[in-house]
């Protein structure tokens, strides 16, 4: 498939999930709006990539961003979020869809975009054994020719296990100024990366490089900010709560991610929105750079 890219010359995807399930309905429109200003400040054009009555478009506008956060605040099913198994379907169907990492790379690739930011990968879940609820998203990187700048994967997984399904999967994981891999509100994990980068130069020659060489995805991970880093021990008492408060509401599949997350501003008052909100911009603006590096 092609797309037309709308955004022209030195594009950064953006997705359209984070957006319409990731964060409340009133923080949504103006965090599109700081996104796509930090890709600019970075050096970067913005595309924010979604799927509106069944069309796939990569640089919506402002007004379509309005008509899917419409259609979103009518009801929490009218932009269900579309992975690489439902996106054709949901196309098929004349649907609305918010597209998740796996399909706005899927996207991204079809219009030629080579870089992505985003804030936290989807990943395994944990007890996943019992479940199998493991991210397309790590798949997607194996298929799309696209970098995706991000925090790590998001805390809420178990980490290590996702971590080691990466490197099963040959994905190339490239920190930013870190040794270790990222657990989105914290830092740093126990895991590590493939390679560490201090230079957007130089990480961009690779990235270019390597998507050329393999036609398959890298992933570069960019921790959270000191000053905007959540406490671990307090992090992991809200999780807890959050965890139950998702269980209790029966959610599965493609509802657990958004659930947890929405248990978690609330419990947390907040604090969880500001830091996603915080490690997302930082992603964006360093995905402008490493786009406008990459020339
Ligand atoms: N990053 C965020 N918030 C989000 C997501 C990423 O800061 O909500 C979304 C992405 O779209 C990612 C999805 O693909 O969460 C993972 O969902 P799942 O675990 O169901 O694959
Ligand atoms: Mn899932």
């Amino acid at each position: 498939m092609h797309l037309p890219n709308r955004a022209g010359p030195r594009t950064v995807a953006l997705e359209t999930t984070l957006l319409l399930h990731g964060v409340p309905h009133e923080a949504a429109k103006g965090l599109a709006k700081d996104l796509a200003g930090d890709v600019r400040a970075g050096g970067g054009e913005p595309a924010l990539i979604g799927v509106l009555a069944g069309l796939p478009i990569v640089g919506l506008s402002e007004a379509e961003l309005d008509l899917l956060l419409a259609a979103s605040a009518a009801g929490s099913h009218a932009v269900p979020k579309a992975n690489t198994s439902n996106l054709g379907i949901l196309m098929a169907q004349g649907s609305h869809a918010a597209t998740t990492v796996s399909t706005t790379m899927e996207l991204a690739a079809a219009a030629g975009v080579r870089v992505f930011a985003t804030g936290g990968l989807g990943g395994v879940h944990q007890g996943w054994a019992s479940t199998l609820d493991i991210s397309t998203d790590l798949f997607a990187l194996t298929r799309f020719p696209v970098a995706v700048v991000a925090s790590g994967v998001k805390s809420l997984l178990d980490i290590p296990a996702t971590r080691e399904a990466l490197e099963t999967l040959g994905v190339p994981v490239v920190g930013f100024k870190t040794d270790k891999f990222p657990a989105f509100y914290l830092r740093e994990s126990a895991a590590g990366v493939d390679a560490r980068f201090d230079d957007v130069a130089k990480l961009a020659a690779f990235v270019s490089s390597e998507l050329e060489r393999t036609g398959r995805g890298v992933l570069v991970v960019n921790p959270i900010s000191r000053e905007d880093e959540l406490d671990c021990a307090e992090f992991e008492r809200w999780l807890l709560q959050a965890r139950k408060h998702a269980e209790d509401h029966g959610a599965s599949g493609r509802h657990v991610t958004p659930a947890i997350l929405g248990a978690l501003h609330l419990i947390s008052r907040g604090a969880t929105l500001r830091a996603n909100i915080a490690l997302v911009r930082s992603n964006a603006r360093l995905a402008g750079q490493l786009r406008a590096a990459m020339g």
